[in-house]
């Protein structure tokens, strides 16, 4: 029985979070993933789209994730592997390195990311869609239409 454990944030699940979680499915018997809470994400300065709630729920529908458990602080993943037994952490190659010091209580692994995906680029083009950043547009558009105009009777 091998147990793998990863944590993220999965907001906006994307097709990236979804091949990283099969693949992981993939190494073990049981998979644990850790979601991060919307109290730990503003502490990292970061505001999720979706709630926790929501974001656990969707993880723990995925097939193969077995648990969710919230990721509430940096310093919470040695005592979580040793209290689900894991075997295997991995995480995506953006990771890389970064959790080798738990590599005394279990095997460490740092998988490739779907190029391509991100939630951070699906939020920016969100953005770019906010009224406000339209009307933004639309003001810019206006002083250039009147630049040109302006410029076009000079000469
Ligand atoms: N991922 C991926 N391909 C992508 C995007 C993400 O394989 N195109 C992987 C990441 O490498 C990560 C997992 O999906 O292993 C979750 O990514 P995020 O939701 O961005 O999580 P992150 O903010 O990296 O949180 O303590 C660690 C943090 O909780 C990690």
């Amino acid at each position: 029985m091998t147990t793998v454990l990863t944590y993220g944030t999965f907001d906006l699940f994307h097709i990236g979070h979804l091949r990283l979680i099969e693949r992981l499915a993939g190494l073990g018997d049981r998979l644990v993933v850790g979601v991060s809470t919307d109290e730990f994400n503003a502490g990292k300065g970061k505001k999720s789209v979706v709630s926790y709630d929501d974001r656990a729920a969707i993880v723990g529908a995925i097939k193969g994730v077995d648990l969710v458990i919230p990721e509430r602080s940096w310093d919470q993943k040695r005592a979580d592997i040793v209290e689900h037994g894991v075997d295997l952490f991995v995480m995506g190659d953006d990771w890389a390195g970064k959790f080798d010091e738990l590599s005394d209580v279990c095997e460490v692994r740092y998988l490739p990311r779907t190029s391509g995906v991100s939630s951070t680029e699906i939020k920016e083009m969100l953005r770019t869609l906010d009224p406000a950043h339209i009307e933004e547009m639309q003001a810019a558009l206006g002083t250039l239409t009147r630049l040109l105009e302006h410029y076009r009777d000079l000469t």
